[in-house]
């Protein structure tokens, strides 16, 4: 059987914030003036420090996630959802605790016991920002969703038998 370096690989890069970082009076300011108009994350200005800590929480679980889902899927295409809630109060308190998923879809390619799998991840922030002064009900204004999505690629191989590999 060969051996190999069992890898699997997600995209480095940045995703582009498109305006100067909002503060929190820009926030509470958009819940009265902004007539609940949506908020992209990226123009609040926020996006790349949230995807890189969340990235660099969940990075090794999403690898682990696709090489049980791949072997699953020998010479098949293959895919998964995943969400969950993340603590941002330290990127940006107005956001604060926020939902994160999205779903991964690739390819598996098995031959000599290994698995060559490739593909994209779909990424969503789903959020809203409501009642800023927490009383319960919303007075003189409107809650706003805040939300974002991104894309990653990814790209390895490791072995399919799980107890030959560090993956899964
Ligand atoms: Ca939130």
């Amino acid at each position: 059987m060969p051996s190999i370096n069992e890898h699997i690989d997600i995209e480095v890069a940045d995703v582009a914030d498109s305006g100067n970082a909002w503060t929190s009076q820009d926030f509470v300011d958009h819940y009265y003036n902004g007539g609940g108009r949506g908020v992209a994350v990226r123009e609040t200005g926020y996006l790349r420090n949230i995807v890189a800590q969340y990235m660099s929480e969940v990075g090794e679980r999403m690898k682990n996630h696709i090489a049980r889902i791949a072997r699953g899927h020998p010479n098949r295409t293959f895919s998964d959802d995943f969400y969950n809630t993340y603590d941002m109060t330290g990127i940006v308190f107005s956001i604060g605790d926020t939902t994160i998923g999205g779903r991964f879809t690739g390819t598996c390619v098995s031959e000599f016991g290994i698995l060559t799998v490739s593909g994209q991840f779909e990424f969503y922030l789903n959020d809203e920002f409501a009642d800023p002064i927490d009383i319960g009900i919303e007075l003189f204004g409107d809650p706003y969703p805040i939300t974002d999505e991104w894309t990653r690629s990814f790209s390895g191989q490791v072995y399919a038998d799980p107890s030959r590999s560090s993956f899964g």
